[in-house]
Order: C-alpha cells, then structure tokens, then sequence
C-alpha cells in the first residue's frame, strides 16, 4: 500500500505519557472536573447536541450553542470561571508547542462508547501561529486529518492512551475529527470511554507579538508561582 504524503506541521508523539504521566494527568483532571462539570454542547443551527461532552480549564473555554461557537470565560451551566490549568498540562504545552506564550484554553473531551467528532477545522482562535497540541487518555480512537478544504483527502490513524498530536504549520487549520472510538482497549478509565485535552492560545501571545522569549523559557527570569 502506497503511504500518505505527509502534512506539513503535523507532528504524531505514540506514547509521549508514559503511564505514571497519564495517571497524574489524569488526578489533575479530576479536580478540573469537580469544578467544571462536563456538558453537552448544542450545534448552533441545528441545536442538535454533540455525542462528546465537554469541559475546560484555563482562562478561556471553549463552547458551543444556539448563538454559535466560542470561547468564554465562564462555564455555561454553573457560570463560574474555569479552573486554572494544572501544571502537567503547562508542562506538556512547554515540551510540544514551541510557542513562546502560555496556553489559555484546555478543552476537555469526553468520548463514551458511541461518540464521536465530525471533520472540522480548530479556528476560534484569533493566533494561528499556535499550535492545537492534544492528548489521549483512555480508549483508542481513530484520527482523521486531512487539508485545508473539508473535500481534500484525509488519513486515519488510531490514537491510545498517552499519545499527543500537535497540529502546527499547514496542519494548523486542517480539517480532522475523530471516527470512532474502540471500547475496552484501555484500562486507565475504570469506565471505559475516551478523553481528549487540545490545548491552545486563542489570543495573539504578548511574547509572540516581541519575538521575545517567553518568561517561562528565560532561566533568569522568576517562574509565577501557579
Ligand atoms: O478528540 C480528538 O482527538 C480531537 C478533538 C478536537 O478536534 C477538538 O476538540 O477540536
Ligand atoms: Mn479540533
């Protein structure tokens, strides 16, 4: 079988968590969660609900209803602000993203065995020279990535437990969305199902914007205490 061409800026880490890194994020996520309860987000015009539900953590969530698609700072049901981003997450965002200002959003998707993610381009965001970096935990499911147009072809890959994607450079803004899920390939969940974290910077970064170091790559400068 021929292989795919590559897509640009479309970087595949198996196995990047290893299993204590998964358990961890997996603690810090369980915090996020007592606070901001996982929703069903709506489409906005056929107020059809999505099968993933949904949280965030971060300044920014990102969410979805009758008035459309977009990031907030409040959670839509308990209308709280969202819990800060645990650190794990800022270290994985530091490890993958090459991008010099700190993450504002963290989607939490939850797959059950059912759900699944129509193809769909990230692009509520007003910086698109961020990277979306994801990652799995929990049962496999399988990835579909394709270009710039919804009708280019795409590629399918299954992604497990602990392994991130970063969708940067030409892949920044293709179209992907997640088939299906495989129920009973992990046992990290007790309940089966599948989790997915995007993290991303929804506005122009201050550091970005200098084409300064970020503070939290400067060895002199003091980290924030989070
Ligand atoms: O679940 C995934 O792997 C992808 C999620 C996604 O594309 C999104 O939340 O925008
Ligand atoms: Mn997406």
């Amino acid at each position: 079988m021929r292989r795919p061409p590559p897509i640009e800026g479309l970087r595949l880490r198996p196995g990047y968590l290893d299993h204590v890194r998964q358990t961890h994020l997996l603690d810090a996520l369980r915090d996020v969660l007592a606070e901001a309860p996982l929703f069903t987000p709506r489409m906005p015009k056929s107020d059809r609900p999505f099968t993933v539900r949904m949280s965030n953590c971060g300044p920014l969530g990102w969410v979805s209803d009758q008035y459309g698609y977009r990031y907030q700072p409040l959670h839509p049901e308990t209308g709280r602000p969202w819990p800060p981003m645990p650190a794990i997450l800022l270290d994985i965002w530091r490890e993958l993203a090459g991008y010099p200002d700190t993450p504002e959003a963290c989607l939490v998707n939850f797959y059950a065995a059912g759900a699944k993610m129509g193809l769909h381009q990230d692009r509520d965001e007003m910086e698109f020279a961020a990277p979306v970096v994801s990652v799995s935990l929990g049962d496999t499911c399988l990835f579909r990535v394709g270009g710039h147009r919804r009708s280019a072809p795409t590629q399918a890959f299954r992604l497990s437990s602990g392994d991130a994607v970063v969708l940067g450079g030409q892949a920044r803004l293709a179209f992907h969305g997640v088939d299906r899920i495989y129920p009973g390939t992990s046992r990290l969940l007790p309940e089966g199902g599948r989790i997915n974290l995007t993290l991303r910077r929804v506005t122009r970064g201050v550091f970005a914007k200098s084409g300064q170091r970020s503070a939290v790559e400067a060895p002199h400068v003091k980290q924030p205490q989070i």
